[in-house]
């Protein structure tokens, strides 16, 4: 396979002359290519085989301990001016960029097959859809955009259509902590990755297009690009809402995406049509719809279990690349919480001994194709997406946010996403559990100044009078034990029926300083073991408190100095009023 477009042929070439590999493979997308390329990892050691009667088609991959999770620090935004990149990003002059860039990567494949990846984010006939094309040195990288993209011949045929595509360059270069680089080039729609073979770091259809670059293309073009979750809610009378829900990386996207509903309530069914990425977009008649760009799941692995998430853990018994889980006597995949069998073999490789550190690593994650997914939604595949009911912000927060309430309008739902804040986890390198401001969940992912990114947002007021109602959720609310006051899981479908019983005028709410918080009454508690009082809790809005987090909302919006816009300092200063 080669191609008719001369600017990928170029670019393909000038890439080999400057990193020089062994071979050049152009990806297909087959099956056989999948097979062949696992089979020669599993020779070189790259892949494991896990127990192939109890895990059919399943591998395990471990990467370089240094390797393990996003690197926020060296991931670079370059666009021309520092001031377009904004203070939620770190910025580097393109030129200085790609001159840092270029040098590592000068011969950086040699002895390596560099591999042509032409991919498609969206279904392949959808207008909402975009492509791009990642070459890179790491079979582990195709085998998983295989899994996650719609990736080969198909949306190689689209990008000779249309002429034009993302450029994703990427190499594990050594593996240096060093000589670690994500540089992305919004103005070039264009991305270089050395030095990481991880998630995110690496498979450049992810975080690095459908999010940083998308989410400038979106701006330009009229959409939005969000770290979000797509999620049908069907009802006993078979009426389907969906929902899009924004949440920090392993804040439970994946589980929400998947619930089953408990037994208390039946007749209710839940749909997956994405855990990660949403492309929203308004129609022809003011509709919001979304698309989930992506094709599959890199689901964080450690707490999945028949009671947490029955559909990923059945999911995950066949086909599914494990990255950083330990072992058991059998062979089988292992993590903490799996609630079956013991480990003796770490994510590094060594014997099990809890002193010395988890067996599976707290960010290890599993891949696997969304077909897979028993709640798979038929929908996922459809060229123009489903129309969205709601918007749903969240964080993981001790204290302070209820546990759900909902925006007065569009405008002041934009202050409820800009100033959502969140605890950190494992799924980047840091300190894990420090509250840090972390807007619509876009922190590590909006590509440009974000206070031009509200600015956006609040542009759709004016766009359309039929938009989404906006929601803020928070399920990790703790009493003074420690103790989680909602049970979470499958329960939270109670939360999601109030949200949009909203939606659809069918229930009054508490007016309150920072929105509407729903009436005791209102939350179905069927079957749980929660106590008025507890539900109560859950649903106070202690004006005091509050005002010490609008402070600090406050503060940061400070940061981003006049290019606040003024709508939202108008947002801001109601909320502020309200609460004293
Ligand atoms: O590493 S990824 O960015 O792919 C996963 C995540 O952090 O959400
Ligand atoms: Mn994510």
């Amino acid at each position: 396979m080669t191609t008719t477009l001369k600017a990928l042929q170029n670019w393909v070439d000038e890439v080999a002359s400057q990193t020089l590999p062994d071979n050049i493979q152009w990806c297909d997308g087959s099956e056989v290519e999948y097979n062949f390329l696992i089979k020669q990892m599993n020779k070189s050691g790259d892949l494991e085989a896990l127990n192939q009667s109890n895990y059919p088609n399943c591998y395990l991959h471990r990467s370089d301990p240094t390797d393990v999770a996003r690197v926020e620090h060296l991931t670079f935004i370059c666009t021309k001016e520092k001031e377009d990149a904004g203070p939620n990003n770190n910025w580097m002059a393109p030129m200085e960029a790609h001159n840092k860039i270029d040098q590592l990567f000068k011969g950086a494949m040699k002895g390596r097959t560099m591999y042509v990846i032409p991919y498609c984010m969206g279904p392949v006939d959808s207008p909402y859809a975009r492509c791009g094309v990642e070459i890179t040195d790491s079979a582990y990288v195709v085998v998983n955009m295989k899994l996650m993209t719609r990736m080969g011949a198909k949306a190689l045929h689209r990008i000779e259509q249309e002429g034009n595509f993302v450029k994703g360059l990427h190499s594990t270069g050594d593996l240096d902590p060093e000589k670690r680089f994500i540089m992305h080039f919004p103005d070039e729609l264009s991305i270089k990755s050395i030095g990481s073979g991880y998630g995110g770091n690496a498979l450049l259809g992810k975080k690095c297009h459908a999010l940083r670059i998308a989410s400038w293309q979106a701006r330009k073009e009229g959409w939005l690009a969000e770290h979000m979750l797509i999620v049908g809610i069907e009802n006993p009378q078979g009426e389907t809402h969906y929902v899009a829900c924004a949440f920090p990386s392993a804040c439970g996207k994946t589980n929400l995406a998947m619930l089953i509903p408990p037994k208390s309530q039946p007749g209710w069914k839940i749909w997956t049509l994405g855990d990660d990425i949403a492309w929203l977009h308004l129609d022809e008649e003011g509709q919001m719809r979304a698309i989930n760009p992506e094709a599959g799941y890199f689901g964080v692995v450690p707490g999945t279990n028949e009671k947490t998430n029955k559909n990923a853990f059945d999911m995950i018994k066949s086909d599914t690349i494990y990255t950083n889980v330990g072992l058991t006597e059998q062979n089988d995949p292992w993590w903490e919480d799996k609630n079956i069998g013991e480990p003796i073999i770490d994510w590094q490789g060594d014997k099990f001994n809890s002193d010395l550190r988890s067996a599976a690593h707290p960010n290890s994650r599993f891949t696997v194709s969304a077909v897979n997914n028993p709640s798979y939604s038929e929908l996922a595949e459809a060229p123009e997406g489903v129309p969205i009911s709601a918007i749903v912000f969240g964080g993981r927060r001790k204290k302070l946010a209820p546990l759900v309430y909902e925006a007065n309008n569009w405008k002041h739902g934009v202050l409820v996403g800009a100033g959502v804040a969140s605890e950190t986890t494992a799924a980047a390198i840091g300190e894990v559990g420090i509250v840090r401001r972390d807007p619509m969940a876009m922190k590590p992912f909006c590509g440009y100044n974000f206070a031009d990114y509200w600015s956006h947002w609040l542009s759709f007021s004016e766009k359309s009078d039929k938009l989404p109602k906006i929601f803020h959720v928070n399920w990790f609310r703790q009493n003074e034990d420690g103790k989680f006051l909602w049970p979470g899981f499958g329960e939270n479908l109670r939360v999601l029926r109030w949200i949009i019983d909203r939606c659809e005028s069918r229930v009054s709410a508490r007016s309150t300083s920072i929105g509407n918080i729903p009436n005791t009454k209102d939350i179905d508690t069927n079957d749980l073991d929660i106590s008025k009082d507890v539900l109560e809790e859950l649903l106070t809005v202690e004006n005091k408190e509050w005002l010490q987090e609008v402070n600090s909302i406050g503060e940061y919006f400070e940061t981003f100095g006049d290019r606040l816009p003024k709508e939202l300092s108008n947002e801001f200063d109601k909320l502020k009023s309200a609460l004293t």
